[in-house]
């Protein structure tokens, strides 16, 4: 999603298995702005003590980086979001966050699944994006949002 969202190939490391990014990395966009990418959470097959180390260091990150001003919230768009995403997007936006839910990889959807998805988005109480890495739908709506956001806060 980050290289479909910059336009860049290969910027962040993509894995077949979930749970191979395991540290906070940051990726500069102009001089003012960066997108950060956080490990995932639940999914990931690791130890428990390396999965609590981790989601200790994003709740960190998430709770007390004060030049934070979105989080753009990916989920599987054939899974939907479930309790823990749902308590992430909550404690965002009680934090003054922007918030994007996405959900991905909808090229995997069928036709008659779409709607469905979108709709189990709602539970995150954002504007839902039904996007795909793979085939571009839905990038350039999400990236005209987030760049119209960096604009406003860069502005002030
Ligand atoms: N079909 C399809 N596959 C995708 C899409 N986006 C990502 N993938 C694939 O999903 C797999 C996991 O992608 P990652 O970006 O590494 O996922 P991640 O959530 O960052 O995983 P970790 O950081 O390792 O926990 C890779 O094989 C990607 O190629 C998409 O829109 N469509
Ligand atoms: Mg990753």
């Amino acid at each position: 999603m980050l290289n479909a969202l910059t336009g860049v190939r290969g910027l962040a490391r993509t894995s077949r298995t979930p749970g191979r990014t395991q540290a906070i990395n940051f990726f500069a966009i102009g001089r003012t702005a960066a997108l950060v990418d956080l490990p995932g959470y639940g999914y990931a097959k690791m130890p428990q003590a390396m999965a609590a180390r981790i989601g200790h260091a994003m709740r960190e990150f998430l709770a007390s980086r004060t030049n934070l001003c979105a989080l753009i919230l990916l989920v599987d768009s054939r899974r939907g979001p479930e309790r823990e995403e749902i308590d992430l997007a909550a404690s965002a936006r009680s934090r003054g966050l922007a918030l994007f839910a996405v959900a991905t990889k909808a090229d995997k959807l069928k036709r008659s699944e779409r709607a469905a998805a979108v709709a189990r988005m709602r539970a995150l109480d954002a504007e839902p994006f039904l996007c795909s890495a793979e085939t571009g739908e839905g990038i350039e709506a999400l990236r005209r949002q987030v760049l119209a956001l960096c604009t406003e806060r860069g502005a002030r």
